[in-house]
């Protein structure tokens, strides 16, 4: 595995891979380069899309701020086969290089109003960049209904880590509230500061945004409260990676909230023995921590006292020497 995604390559137009791509892989692959998105027509048809509004119809997150549904694969198997499309598993497996899986989805019936952000705050990996979005539009999208907005070019400014931001506390609990309160004022003043142009992803029921892992997007404000803004965005990662979720960690100091994605089409979430295998072959040295391993680490007097503990605190131990006594 290299350690950036195929389409980023420096020497790209060289590469073996690229020279045998299809005009869609290398159409695909300079805009995902250039501009940090790509854009598909016609990817969905309209009877599934339609199957799925139908699967989701009552079931949109009334208490999140955005009405959405995250992971609505876990029980609609049309909201999977949007996720699945092949289409896109291939051209991203390609212009990567390395095998895709989608790993989240989030059914959406009304705009986000999302501020800015890239996804590289919640889906980071080793090796760097191997994450992609894509969106996609249930109903025609218009400027009245939120559509999608994004930073053309932004995916080639550094990723913004917690660190990064001034006044942003790492580990404390409500990683939440800095998010809101330090990280997207922090993106919105890049940028308007370095005075980059939004865009909006005006586009057609059944069409695609594809974007980058650091791309700057969101949901932009809806001019009519009225009108539904129905969409699926799916999440894809790559295979043979480490996952982690930088507003989590705590980078400077090398503690990494490990991510154990699900893999959609196989339905199955990765296992630790796989995310070892991944790191070895990375040469990454992961050490996970777990109570076990803690206590089994610790001479045995001290694991004694531990356990005695641990049983007074859980009321163990009255129970314990009850039995004793009895
Ligand atoms: O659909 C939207 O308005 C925003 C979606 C988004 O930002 C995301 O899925 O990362």
């Amino acid at each position: 595995m290299k350690n950036a995604p195929l389409y980023l390559q420096s020497d790209l137009k060289s590469i073996p891979e690229f020279l045998n791509f299809s005009q869609f892989e290398k159409d695909a692959s300079l805009s995902l380069r250039q501009k940090g998105y790509f854009i598909i027509k016609d990817l969905i048809d309209h009877k599934l899309i339609d199957a799925v509004i139908e699967d989701c119809r009552g079931k949109y997150n009334k208490y999140d701020a955005d009405n959405r549904i995250q992971d609505a694969f876990t029980f609609s198997n049309n909201v999977k086969k949007v996720a699945t499309t092949k289409k896109v598993i291939d051209l991203l497996s390609s212009i990567y290089g390395s095998q895709s899986f989608p790993f989240q989805t989030l059914n959406f019936e009304y705009g986000t109003e999302q501020k800015l952000h890239s996804d590289m705050i919640h889906f980071s990996s080793f090796p760097k960049y191997f994450m992609a979005g894509c969106w996609v539009a249930f109903e025609d999208i218009t400027l009245e209904n939120g559509p999608l907005q994004y930073v053309e070019g932004s995916h080639y400014l550094p990723d913004t880590t917690p660190q990064d931001i001034k006044g942003f506390k790492i580990g404390e609990k409500d990683n939440g509230k800095y998010y809101s309160l330090c990280y997207e004022p922090y993106i919105e003043k890049l940028v308007n500061d370095l005075k980059l142009k939004k865009s909006y992803a005006v586009i057609k029921k059944g069409d695609a945004f594809i974007w980058s892992a650091n791309l700057i997007h969101g949901g932009s404000v809806i001019k009519n409260k009225e009108k539904t803004r129905l969409s699926q965005v799916t999440h894809y990662y790559f295979k043979n990676c480490v996952y982690y979720t930088p507003l989590l960690s705590d980078t400077y100091n090398s503690q990494y909230f490990i991510r154990y994605p699900w893999n959609i089409s196989s339905m199955q979430k990765l296992q630790e023995a796989e995310l070892f295998e991944n790191a070895e072959k990375l040469n990454l040295k992961l050490r996970i921590f777990s109570w076990s391993n803690f206590l089994l680490s610790k001479p045995l007097i001290v694991r004694k006292f531990l356990v005695l503990i641990n049983l007074l605190l859980r009321g163990g131990l009255r129970s314990y020497l009850e039995k004793k006594i009895n």
